[in-house]
C-alpha cells in the first residue's frame, strides 16, 4: 500500500515537473501565436497604420444616418467608395447650399474622406460594375429606403454569394414589425423611439431636439455593428447581415426615460420636480423639463445677463457630496444641518426652492464665473454654450 502510494506520488510528481517545464517555455512568441495575435508592433505609436486600414466600404449611404457611419470608418482607415446615382447624387449635395455652386456643406461634413462614383445600379452595365465591387470589397453600407437594395438585385442572398466575406449593413427606419416598410427622418425616429415624448415641460407639447440622435446616433450604432462583424469575420471567415433602426437607436440613447417607465410601477420618480411640487404621476414618463435624467438632482439656472442674452444660463448640479461647499457658496450655511436640507432625501421634495436660491446665487455671476468659482470647488456645472461660442 505505502509501496503504491510512494510511486503515484512519484508519477504525480514526473506529471507536475513535465507541465512546469512546458510553463517555462511559454516565451512571449508563442503566447503570441496562441491567440492568432501577432507580435507587438515595435513602430511608434501613430505610426503603425490606421485601425481599419484595407477594409474597402462599398458606401451606398445618403442624407445624414448612412453616411455619418462610413465617414466614421472612413476616419479609422477604411477605404470609403460612395455610389451616386447619375445626374442625382446624394440629395444633399445640393440642399442648404451655402456657398453658390458648391457642394453644401451639409454634403461635405458627412462625406470628406470619402471617394465618389455615380454608377446606375439600375442598368446592365451599372450591375456588372456593382458586382465586381462586390466582390472587392469587404462591406456594403446602405440606408436606402426599405426594399430598395433588393430592387436593385443586390439582395443578401445575390450578395453572400458573390463574396460570401462581405458584410451587409443598413440603417432602416424601424425593425422588423408593422412599421417596417415606412420611410423615415430624423424627427420621425425621435417621436417613435421615445426621445420626443419625454423632452419638453410638463405643460407643453413634446419636442424634438436638436441633437440628431435618430440620424448620425444610428450610424454610430451602426459602425460599432460593423467593426464588430468585421472582428467575428477574422474568426469565421463569413459576413453577415447587420440592421440598426433608427427608432431602436433614438430608444437605446433615451434609455434612461425607459427605466424610468418601468420604476413607475413601483411608485413615484421622486427625483423629478413634479415629485416635490405635488403633481400626481401618470402611467407614462413625464417630460421634466431640465430635471437630470440620473440620480444627483439639477436644472437650469439664469447667470449675469439672461435678459438680453438668450444663452446666459447654467447647468446646476446639487451633487450630493458637495452639498456642504454648495451651501456656504449660495450664503445658505444652515442648510448644511438643517434636517429638511442635509440629506439628500430630505431635499427632493424641496428642490425648487433650493434652485431658486442657487439661482439668486448665479444670477450675480457671469456663466463662466459661476464655471470657474464652483469647479474650484468640485462643484459640478455646465455653462449653455451657444453655437457661436464652440465653433
Ligand atoms: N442608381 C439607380 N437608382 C438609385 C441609385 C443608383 N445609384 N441610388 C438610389 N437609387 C434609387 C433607389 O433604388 C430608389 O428607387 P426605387 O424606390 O424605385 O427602388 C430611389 O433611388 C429612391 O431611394 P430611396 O427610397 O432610398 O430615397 P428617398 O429619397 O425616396 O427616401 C429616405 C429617403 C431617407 C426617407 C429613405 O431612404 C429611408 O427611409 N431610408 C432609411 C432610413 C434612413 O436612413 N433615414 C435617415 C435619412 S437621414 O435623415
Amino acid at each position: 500500500m505505502a509501496k503504491r502510494k510512494k510511486a503515484a506520488k512519484a508519477k504525480s510528481k514526473a506529471a507536475a515537473k513535465k507541465t512546469a517545464k512546458k510553463v517555462v517555455k511559454f516565451t512571449a512568441k508563442k503566447l503570441a501565436a496562441s491567440n492568432g495575435l501577432p507580435r507587438p508592433s515595435a513602430k511608434p505609436w501613430g505610426q503603425a497604420g490606421r485601425a481599419l486600414d484595407g477594409v474597402r466600404i462599398l458606401d451606398f449611404t445618403h442624407v445624414q444616418s448612412g453616411p455619418t457611419c462610413t465617414q466614421l470608418l472612413a476616419y479609422m482607415g477604411a477605404d470609403c467608395i460612395k455610389v451616386e446615382r447619375p445626374g442625382i447624387g446624394d440629395i444633399t449635395r445640393g440642399q442648404l447650399r451655402d456657398v453658390k455652386g458648391a457642394d453644401s456643406l451639409y454634403f461635405t461634413m458627412l462625406n470628406g474622406s470619402k471617394r465618389s462614383i455615380t454608377i446606375d445600379s439600375k442598368h446592365a452595365k451599372g450591375k456588372e460594375i456593382l458586382d465586381r465591387l462586390v466582390k472587392l470589397c469587404d462591406v456594403l453600407v446602405e440606408n436606402f429606403a426599405p426594399g430598395a437594395l433588393d430592387r436593385m438585385g443586390l439582395t443578401w442572398e445575390h450578395i453572400h454569394k458573390l463574396n460570401p466575406r462581405m458584410i451587409v449593413a443598413s440603417v432602416k427606419g424601424f425593425g422588423p414589425g408593422p412599421y417596417e416598410d415606412c420611410k423615415v427622418y430624423e424627427n420621425v425616429a425621435q417621436c417613435a423611439g421615445g426621445s420626443a415624448s419625454t423632452t419638453g415641460f410638463r405643460d407643453g407639447p413634446p419636442l424634438v431636439t436638436g441633437s440628431q440622435i435618430g440620424d448620425s446616433g444610428t450610424g454610430l450604432h451602426l459602425a460599432l455593428g460593423i467593426v464588430s462583424a468585421l472582428y467575428q469575420r477574422n474568426r469565421t471567415g463569413r459576413g453577415q447581415r447587420v440592421l440598426c433602426a433608427m427608432q431602436d437607436g433614438v430608444l437605446n440613447l433615451a434609455r434612461v426615460k425607459l427605466r424610468d417607465q418601468q420604476r413607475l410601477k413601483h411608485g413615484p420618480l421622486t427625483e423629478y420636480s413634479q415629485y416635490g411640487e405635488g403633481v400626481p404621476f401618470g402611467k407614462a414618463t413625464p417630460r421634466a423639463g431640465n430635471d437630470s435624467g440620473g440620480g444627483q438632482p439639477g436644472w437650469i439656472l439664469k447667470c449675469k445677463g439672461w435678459e438680453s442674452d438668450p444663452d446666459a444660463y447654467i447647468y446646476f448640479i446639487t451633487q450630493a457630496p458637495v452639498w456642504t461647499a454648495i451651501c456656504d457658496l449660495i450664503g445658505k450655511p444652515e442648510w448644511k444641518t438643517d434636517p429638511d436640507y442635509a440629506t439628500p432625501p430630505a431635499r427632493l421634495p424641496r428642490l425648487r426652492g433650493i434652485f431658486d436660491a442657487i439661482e439668486q446665487w448665479t444670477m450675480t455671476k457671469t456663466k463662466f464665473e459661476v464655471m470657474e468659482i464652483c469647479n474650484k470647488q468640485d462643484i459640478p456645472v455646465g455653462p449653455i454654450l451657444a453655437m457661436k461660442e464652440i465653433a
